[in-house]
């Protein structure tokens, strides 16, 4: 379509100080202004029309150079996936632009009759990919990621100062389970309710329900989490809620980094115990970024004395947490972005992902195993695994610099043990986002070779070196180092870029 530049024609008169901008503005745009005068003598004709890369080349180049970078690296962090193009273009359209405080048929604004049926859409698709009855549980799908999910959960079944308990962050837990230090409250989980961790056992590096289960008949906690971020292992759930009942807790699992697998029923579900049920939505589960907050409804119990039924109170109590305790106006894009996901995920295919994330990340795990790595825990159950390197002389924070040196990213992570977490000794590899990208077990064997290599070069870089900053620096300049990573380079970024990308083609 012809366009041309349009500047102020009347600028002698605009009284801004600034110049107005120059607009692109099509012949059709321009008949449709005709008439809007104060607009023609300022100049200031915004249409909303223009594409990203027309309007803003700034932002427009970055997007596409995130989007290269995606394309020639390998990408192993654990949390991390490749969303659909479908999801994205849910995520990019008009629902951006409606605010829908409160629930349907409670919203505050008027004009929200499409956005009930995106929301409820959402939820029922939600209910069905985790094979859930609409009578026994129900879902909040307003928050805007996992933690605000978790901090709802926290702010609707429990009281300010209330106990609980959760894997403690350096032994695979996360921030939000309670995270806290000898002398900080690091997470407001810790700063607003009283938090006692539970760890792994030191010997099997599996988690120690044993002791979990005789510090909660002590510190009597209110809530106990069932999750994690680094933990390669099944959960057992059962367990939990054993351990919850007796300390008349609730259990609620935040199954954010397995909320794919527990879709595609090739892990065991946290929903046959739990009371709540938490998940980010854009790690195993692939979708656009968002949270959700599952809960039980319907009958608890029938009290024995008088054969009445109790019910659940759940509903009442996230609900009112997520709208309106803690948030505003529902993100309804990503809401509608969130069902385009949970909708692929009920279906066979993504099954097959998701077996197939399985079958890789327990060959990382052999392929490392056999290079003579020390894997914790021996093993994995799941999409992730975490590599204990100190056996190996070197450390999580200088592997994480040399690989992504080479274009493949990970995360460095701490082991049972560990005392730092900004230099801890271990390294999280994930399946997920290459499974999106078709790698099968041989690709990920040679992901492992690529991987090897480069700790092979971080482990001579540190020969050579004293602390973190001296490696880094010198892990770039010294000739012999920058040529074997130069050259290693080339070779993961023609792997990586022979393999296909979901999204968009350009961004
Ligand atoms: N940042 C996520 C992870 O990497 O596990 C958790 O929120």
């Amino acid at each position: 379509m012809y366009r041309w530049l349009a500047r102020p024609l009347f600028s002698s008169v605009s009284h801004n100080a600034v110049p107005a901008p120059a607009v692109h503005v099509s012949v059709k745009e321009c008949f449709s202004w005709v008439g809007l005068t104060k607009s023609w003598r300022t100049g200031a004709v915004w249409t909303g029309q223009q594409s990203l890369a027309e309007s803003d080349d700034e932002i427009w180049q970055l997007l596409k150079r995130e989007k290269d970078r995606q394309c020639r690296g390998l990408e192993l962090i654990a949390s991390e996936n490749f969303c659909s193009k479908a999801g994205l273009e849910a995520l990019g359209s008009c629902l951006n632009n409606k605010y829908s405080e409160g629930y349907k048929g409670k919203r505050y604004y008027g004009g929200t009759e499409v956005i009930d049926e995106v929301e409820t859409l959402c939820q029922q698709r939600a209910l069905e990919a985790f094979r859930l009855s609409p009578d026994t549980w129900g879902v909040n799908v307003q928050p805007y990621s996992g933690s605000p999910a978790n901090f709802a959960a926290y702010t609707g079944l429990l009281q300010p100062h209330d106990r609980i308990m959760g894997l403690d962050l350096p032994h695979g837990g996360h921030l939000t389970h309670g995270f806290m230090t000898d002398t900080k409250r690091v997470s407001a989980t810790s700063i607003f309710f009283e938090s006692m961790p539970y760890r792994l056992d030191p010997v099997t590096e599996l988690i120690d329900y044993d002791r979990l289960a005789e510090n909660a008949r002590l510190f009597r906690p209110r809530l106990i989490i069932a999750g994690a971020s680094a933990y390669a292992r099944l959960i057992d759930y059962a367990r939990m809620r054993q351990i919850c009942d007796e300390a008349k807790a609730y259990l609620m699992s935040d199954m954010a980094h397995i909320s794919g697998l527990v879709a595609a029923d090739v892990v065991p579900s946290p929903f046959d115990h739990s009371h709540v049920v938490t998940t980010t939505t854009h790690k195993t589960l692939r979708g656009a970024r968002a949270g959700l907050i599952f809960f039980r409804k319907g009958v608890r119990h029938v009290d024995k004395k008088t054969g009445k039924e109790v019910h659940y109170d759940l509903e009442e109590k996230i609900n009112a947490a997520v709208f309106p305790a803690l948030q505003g106006g529902p993100h309804n894009h990503a809401i509608a972005a969130v069902a385009v996901a949970l909708k692929q995920a009920n279906s066979p295919m993504f099954k097959e992902y998701q077996l197939q994330v399985l079958k890789n990340a327990k060959v990382m795990a052999s392929a490392l195993t056999k290079k003579g790595y020390s894997i914790v825990s021996g093993g994995t159950d799941n999409h992730l695994l975490l590599v204990n390197l100190r056996p190996k002389g070197i450390d999580g924070a200088r592997v994480q610099h040399a690989l992504q040196a080479v274009y493949i990213t990970a995360n460095k992570n701490t082991c049972p043990g560990d005392k730092s977490a900004q230099i801890p000794g271990g390294i999280r590899l994930g399946s997920p986002a290459l499974t999106s990208r078709q790698f099968k077990e041989k690709d990920f064997e040679r992901v492992v070779d690529f991987i090897d290599e480069g700790i092979q070069i971080a482990q001579d870089v540190k020969k050579k070196t004293g602390n973190l900053k001296e490696f880094q620096q010198n892990l770039l300049s010294d000739p012999e180092s920058k040529a074997s990573l130069n050259e290693l380079r080339v070779r993961v970024e023609t792997f990586a870029r022979s393999f296909p990308m979901p999204g968009f083609d350009d961004h």
